[in-house]
């Protein structure tokens, strides 16, 4: 059984032309004018593009004494139904746990998944155990591993641990991640603001200032650089950390900044407002900034030095985000925006002129795709590549409600926000999972895309890249006379 997409204007990261498109066995098969096939989807007036990749979600996640309430099955009916056709969650070992151990538990939760998915891993811990199975993870198509900066006493880890997990990378032509807070500092102002009395929703705010995030992105930068690792900065936040990654581009280091579509369009005063729960269901870390740091964001979308936009998508229900009431420390940090991503990229910034059509297709989806190592299976349209395909149709809108999302939370931070533009179609790998806007999501469908470690692609260029290389010894011993 064949498909064609017929009648839509092709965008892809770097062309724009009008085009059929030909699926068979859930792959393009044929791109070209007047195509046919057993089933026609009409996309006239619309914009077919790479189904979007998220790089970073926390479906079913273990969290802040709770778990995260979107699970493979509700985040991936999610994900289609904005446009998304991929999910890059992450695996989280307990401290202590093996990391291979930690895989099994994730390949469980994802047999629902109803779009294709990956993982990172997560090194929560360190040891010998962890150096030796970081191998074995690689073998089983995860070439990126998650390090938190921040949580401390939980998922943090130490400098130490940190450059010894990036030169294990290195050697393994795997990618580190950073999630850069400085963890010390964090837990210094919460307690401060907790004994002042400062316990509601909007001190997590102060409790993480944009210093924060730019002193923990720069030093794993230079971490990253002494040990000839390359590195993926998540949610890029602020001002500080994209000026971090854009002067580590310019010395010509390999590092990618991911700023998250919440904080490209909703800002710190969102902490302020008078609704306990309002301003607590934005809690997540980074938290929102001003708008500078938001016009920063854009601009390194617009200019490159910014790679991709994400949703770090960690929906807790507000009953969950009560924990937190008479102490902020403990709302459980996350927020949804998996199903909004692609709409409300496209309304704030393809409708504004921020970015190009090309652009989003680029930070949505083929950037991604290349980072990660899975291009051109995903984040193209070409011949051979996945049939993962949003048919984007301008003349569709919609004010986005919690009451008609697929996310199984009971509020979206973009409520009341009206997009500009919806999928008309959504196919992963060739079946059709939104149908003329309806969702039609097959739970278990998705299958799990392995990705190997590429030593070429993730070569740093770094003056410092022998730094871990055994030295020879400069002077032995104290000569005898003089100097
Ligand atoms: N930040 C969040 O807000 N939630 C999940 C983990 C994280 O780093
Ligand atoms: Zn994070
Ligand atoms: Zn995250
Ligand atoms: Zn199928």
């Amino acid at each position: 059984m064949s498909k064609v997409i017929k009648g839509g204007t092709i965008v892809t990261a770097d062309l724009t032309y009008e085009a059929d498109v030909k699926i068979e066995d859930g792959r393009i098969v044929e791109i070209g004018p007047d195509l046919s096939g057993d089933e026609v989807l009409d996309a006239s007036g619309c914009f077919v593009m790479p189904g979007g990749i998220d790089p970073h979600t926390h479906l079913e996640m273990p969290f802040m004494g709770t778990y995260s309430s979107d699970d493979f099955a509700s985040g991936t009916r999610a994900a289609l139904a904005g446009g998304t056709t991929m999910v890059v969650d992450f695996c989280l070992p307990a401290p202590g746990e093996s990391l291979l151990d930690a895989i099994k538990v994730w390949d469980n939760k994802s047999v629902q998944a109803c779009c294709d998915y990956s993982f990172h891993m997560a090194i929560t811990w360190w040891g010998e155990q962890v150096f030796d199975e970081m191998k074995a993870v690689t073998e089983k198509g995860i070439n990126t591993f998650k390090h938190f900066m921040a949580y401390k006493g939980s998922l943090m880890v130490n400098d130490d641990e940190m450059f010894a997990s990036f030169r294990r990378c290195a050697e393994l032509g795997a990618t580190p991640l950073v999630h850069a807070e400085n963890g010390d500092v964090v837990a210094e102002l919460t307690a401060r603001l907790l004994a002042e009395g400062n316990t509601g929703p909007e001190a997590h705010a102060y409790s993480r200032p944009a210093q924060v995030e730019g002193e923990a992105t720069n030093r794993a930068i230079m971490i990253a650089d002494m040990a000839g690792a390359p590195l993926y900065v998540v949610h890029t936040s602020c001002e500080e950390a994209h000026e971090a990654i854009r002067r580590a581009k310019m010395q010509g280091k390999r590092v990618w900044g991911e700023p998250l579509i919440q904080h490209l369009v909703l800002d710190e005063s969102e902490y302020f407002n008078e609704d306990w729960d309002h301003a607590a269901r934005r809690v997540m870390s980074p938290p929102f900034r001003n708008k500078q740091h938001q016009d920063s964001l854009w601009a390194g979308l617009a200019s490159g030095t910014l790679s991709c936009v994400a949703t770090d998508h960690c929906a807790f229900t507000t009953e969950q985000k009560r924990f937190g009431a008479g102490d902020f420390s403990k709302i459980p940090n996350g927020t949804g925006g998996l199903e909004d991503r692609l709409p409300v990229l496209w309304t704030c910034g393809v409708e504004t002129g921020r970015i190009t059509m090309n652009e989003f297709v680029a930070v949505t989806s083929t950037n991604i795709a290349k980072i990660l190592n899975c291009y051109p299976k995903k984040g193209a349209i070409l011949v051979g590549a996945d049939a993962d395909i949003v048919v984007m149709d301008p003349s569709m809108k919609k004010t986005i409600s919690a009451a008609t999302q697929a996310s199984a939370i009971d509020y979206n931070v973009f409520e009341g926000i009206e997009v500009t533009a919806l999928p008309r179609y959504v196919l992963t790998r060739g079946h059709v999972a939104v149908d003329r806007g309806a969702l039609k999501a097959q739970e278990g469908h998705g299958e799990f895309v392995a990705r190997d470690p590429n030593a070429t692609v993730n070569k740093a260029l770094s003056k410092w890249k022998d730094l871990t290389a055994p030295r020879p010894v400069a002077r032995a011993g104290i000569p005898a006379t003089g100097v």
